[in-house]
C-alpha cells in the first residue's frame, strides 16, 4: 500500500492542510517535533510551537513496527482506532483522549497531546502509585460496555455498527498471539533458559488449551460491545493531581484494536497487567507495591459493576432484561474476567511483544516471576468455575507469585 510517512520535515507542511487543526497549534510556529512511538505498531509524533501549543500525529504504519516490513499489517486499523475513540469519547470524555481529525488518505489520527501525562505502566515500573486510576478504568469499561451494547443502541443499529467495526486483521493478532501461541509455538516464543521447562508445562496443560479454546471462541464470537481491545497498563496515561503520585487522572488511548467482542476482555487485560506490576514487585520485594498492584485488581472491578449497574435502568429496553439479566451479565463478566486474565499475563510471559514490567528484571528475578505468573495463570484457569471473587484472585496471585519468587 503506497501513502506518504509523515517525517520531522514534511510534519508542518501536513498540520497547515489540516483545517481542523486551526486553532489548535500555528504550523508557522513550530518548534518541537518529537518521534515517540514506543508501542509495536505506530509512528507518533508530539508536535509543539512556540506558542505553547501542542498536537499529536499518529500515523498507523503498513506493517507491525515491532517486527518491521516483513510482517506486513493493514493500515485501515487507524479507522478503527478513529472510531473507537470517537465513540468511547462521547461517552466518557474525561477518560479518553479529544480527536480533532482522521485522515483516511494517509491513515492519520490528530488528537490531543498528552505529554502532561505519562503511560501508567512506566509510572509503575518506577515503582509510583496513582491513585483512582483502576477506578477509573473499570467505570471507564462499564460506560463503553453499556453504552456500545444492545442495552443502548437500537438492536438494528448496533448489527450496522458490529458489522462496520470488525477488525479482522488486528483480532487475528490477538487470536494468535494470545490465546494460541503459548500453546502452539510457530517461532514467536522466547522464555529464559532457566524457564524452558515452565513454558513447556504451561503449553501441553490440557486443562489451560481447554480453558484458552473457551476463551479463543469468546473473544471471536462474543460480539457484547466496541471493546477498547487492548486495554493493557501501557494504553493508559495518568497524570498526578500535584507530584509525581497520589491521586490522578487518566485515560485510555490506543485502541486501534477496538472491535464488537466480549466486555470481560478489557477487564482482563487490566487485571493481568495490575499481576504482572504485582510480579515484578514480589521479585525485588517490595511488598507494599507488590500488594497494591493486586488490590487495582478489586477496585476496578467494584468501579466497573458499580458503574455498570448505575447505567443499567436507562436501558431501552427492559421487557424481558430485568434484573435477572443484570445479575446474570455480572455473574458471567466476573467469570470471564478470570479466564481472559489468565490468557493476558501467561501470553506476556512466553511469546511475543513481552511487557518491560518483567522483561527490564535480571535473569535471577525474572525466573521467578515468570514461573509464578504462568503457575498463577493455570491455576486461574482451573479456579474461576469454583469461585469468581476478585479478592480470592488476589489471595491466589499474591501467594503463588511469592511461593515462586526467586534471587
Ligand atoms: C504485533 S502486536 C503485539 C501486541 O502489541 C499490542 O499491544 C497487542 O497487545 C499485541 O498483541
Ligand atoms: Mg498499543
Amino acid at each position: 500500500m503506497d501513502y506518504e510517512f509523515l517525517s520531522p520535515d514534511t510534519v508542518a507542511h501536513y498540520i497547515r492542510q489540516r483545517p481542523e487543526l486551526d486553532g489548535v497549534i500555528n504550523a508557522d510556529l513550530i518548534d518541537t517535533v518529537e518521534e515517540v512511538g514506543d508501542g509495536n505498531l505506530n509512528l507518533v509524533f508530539i508536535i509543539g510551537d512556540s506558542a505553547g501549543n501542542s498536537v499529536v500525529l499518529k500515523q498507523a504504519l503498513p506493517y507491525v513496527r515491532l517486527v518491521g516490513p516483513e510482517w506486513p499489517m493493514t493500515p485501515q486499523r487507524a479507522a478503527k482506532e478513529a472510531n473507537a475513540l470517537s465513540t468511547h469519547g462521547r461517552l466518557v470524555p474525561e477518560l479518553v483522549p479529544n480527536t480533532y481529525f482522521y485522515d483516511e488518505s494517509r491513515f492519520i489520527i490528530g488528537m490531543e497531546d498528552l505529554s502532561e501525562f505519562r503511560v501508567w505502566r512506566g509510572a509503575m515500573i518506577d515503582g509510583l502509585r496513582h491513585e483512582g486510576v483502576a477506578k477509573d478504568m473499570g467505570r471507564y469499561v462499564a460506560h463503553v460496555a453499556f453504552g456500545t451494547s444492545i442495552l443502548s443502541v437500537d438492536a438494528e443499529k448496533h448489527k450496522e455498527l458490529v458489522a462496520t467495526a470488525i477488525n479482522p486483521e488486528l483480532s487475528k493478532i490477538t487470536e494468535d498471539l494470545v490465546f494460541t501461541e503459548p500453546h502452539d509455538d510457530i517461532g514467536r516464543n522466547e522464555v529464559l533458559p532457566a524457564n524452558e521447562a515452565d513454558a513447556n508445562e504451561h503449553a501441553a496443560d490440557s486443562h489451560m488449551i481447554d480453558a484458552m479454546g473457551e476463551a479463543k471462541w469468546m473473544f471471536m464470537t462474543k460480539a457484547e460491545a466496541l471493546i477498547h481491545g487492548d486495554l493493557h497498563t501501557g494504553s493508559v496515561m495518568v497524570r498526578a493531581l500535584s507530584g509525581d503520585e497520589g491521586p490522578a487522572e487518566s485515560r485510555a488511548f490506543d485502541s486501534e484494536f477496538a472491535f464488537y467482542g466480549p466486555v470481560a476482555f478489557d477487564l482482563g487485560a487490566l487485571w493481568a497487567n495490575y499481576t504482572l506490576s504485582s510480579a515484578r514487585w514480589t521479585a525485588l520485594g517490595r511488598d507494599d507495591l507488590a500488594s497494591w498492584s493486586l488490590s487495582l485488581v478489586d477496585e476496578t472491578w467494584q468501579s466497573f459493576e458499580a458503574t455498570f449497574r448505575a447505567l443499567y435502568p436507562q436501558r431501552i429496553d427492559s421487557r424481558v432484561w430485568k434484573d435477572g439479566t443484570l445479575d446474570y451479565l455480572l455473574e458471567h463478566w466476573r467469570e470471564e474476567t478470570w479466564l481472559f486474565a489468565a490468557a493476558k499475563m501467561s501470553r506476556r510471559i512466553v511469546g511475543l511483544a513481552k511487557v518491560k514490567d518483567i522483561e527490564t528484571l535480571e535473569p535471577s528475578h525474572r525466573e521467578g516471576a515468570a514461573r509464578g505468573i504462568l503457575r498463577l495463570a493455570r491455576q486461574v484457569a482451573q479456579e474461576r468455575k469454583r469461585t469468581s471473587d476478585p479478592q480470592r484472585f488476589i489471595e491466589l496471585a499474591g501467594s503463588i507469585l511469592t511461593e515462586n519468587k526467586t534471587g
